[in-house]
């Protein structure tokens, strides 16, 4: 996601596999993989979220409803990536750009009360409490496949409700031709949003066409791995759209936004010839710096880290290309 050149951002992640190969010369020894954090999984024991009291309170709360999360036709048989991966290995630019800054840095990230305040096309606009939002509906574990645009992906057990269930809560009208999600603005909680080099205009925003956000596979998260969401992973309710690249998967919502043109979104108006408004996963539409057609899973091997083929809209093809049928994926990126 960076526009320049950072030393945290694996060369693996960035550059297409012969220019990969050659650097790799440079750190060839298992050690200096570890320690590049190519194989997260041999440096993480056994984490836990960092708790705080607004966290308990929030798990008091939701705690019985995700004991009772039942499973998902939807989800993958891919192997889940271990907890531990999940938790350390992040892109929440709010916390800071490294991937282990969000794990580092959102203990104190208070996540109670919260709200979400919904407006523009809809009959019933307001500013709601999480937990009414959620309260009557029965929570589904989807197990879905996470592309990172930066060529890495992860198999997240997320715990969360179609987001068509939540969005129809307020009614949107003929109007609602795309749907604006904002994440919250914290800087007090959030140091990356104190950053003088920050190359985001915040706060983080996403958007989606209506008829992606009611598709029965975008999922609005509150809980992964059984548990209710890390704050580094989001909490305590964000976005998952698993067929598009990561960053159209919004954390943190405070707001709802129903609204007749395409929204502003944040990366695509960083770097628009980048980081495309659609950003499905297409392994034959390559980033202008990387190659897509394949991607790093997380954790590596032994031996260093697991390439594996990128699947056309992230292996979900099936449910979801009819939404784009007569686009030209490679004009509409
Ligand atoms: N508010 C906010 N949401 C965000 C991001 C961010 O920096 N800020 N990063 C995005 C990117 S690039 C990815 S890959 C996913 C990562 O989700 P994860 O950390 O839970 O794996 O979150 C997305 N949502
Ligand atoms: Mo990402």
């Amino acid at each position: 996601m960076l526009i320049k050149r950072s030393p945290d951002i694996l060369p693996s992640e960035i550059t297409d596999e012969k220019v990969y190969l050659s650097r790799r010369q440079f750190m060839r020894s298992t050690a200096a993989l570890v320690a590049a954090g190519a194989v997260p999984s041999l440096i993480s024991s056994q984490v836990q979220a960092k708790e705080n009291s607004s966290r308990v309170a929030w798990a008091s709360k939701i705690g019985s409803k995700l004991a009772e999360a039942k499973n998902s036709p939807f989800s993958t048989t891919d192997d889940p990536t271990p907890f531990d991966d999940i938790l350390q290995y992040n892109n929440y630019y709010e916390f800071g750009t490294n991937k282990s800054d969000p794990y580092e840095n959102s203990e104190d990230f208070e996540i109670q009360p919260w709200s979400i305040k919904v407006e523009g096309a809809c009959n019933k606009p307001g500013t709601y409490h999480l937990e009414d939002l959620i309260k009557d509906s029965q929570l589904e574990e989807r197990i879905y496949r996470l592309r990172c645009v930066e060529a890495w992906s992860m198999v997240v057990p997320w715990v969360g409700i179609p987001m068509a269930t939540l969005l129809k809560k307020f009614e949107p009208t003929m109007n609602a031709k795309y749907v604006a999600f904002e994440t919250v603005y914290r800087p007090d909680q959030m140091p990356g949003q104190k950053s003088l080099f920050s190359s985001i205009d915040w706060p983080y925003r996403e958007g989606l066409r209506i008829d992606e956000a009611m598709h029965p596979l975008t999922l609005a998260v509150v809980g992964l791995y059984g548990k209710i969401l890390p704050n580094q992973n989001g909490a305590p309710i964000r976005l998952m759209v698993p067929w598009k690249y990561g960053f159209k998967s919004i954390k943190s919502i405070v707001a709802i936004r129903f609204v007749e043109k395409e929204p502003y979104t944040t990366w695509n108006n960083i770097a628009p010839n980048e980081y495309g408004f659609y950003a499905n996963v297409n392994p034959t539409v390559d980033h202008p710096r990387w190659s897509q057609k394949s991607e790093r899973r997380l954790p590596g091997g032994l031996f260093g880290p697991k390439r594996i083929d990128t699947q056309m809209f992230n292996g979900y093809a099936e449910q979801v290309a009819s939404l784009y049928s007569g686009m030209d994926l490679k004009v509409n990126y």
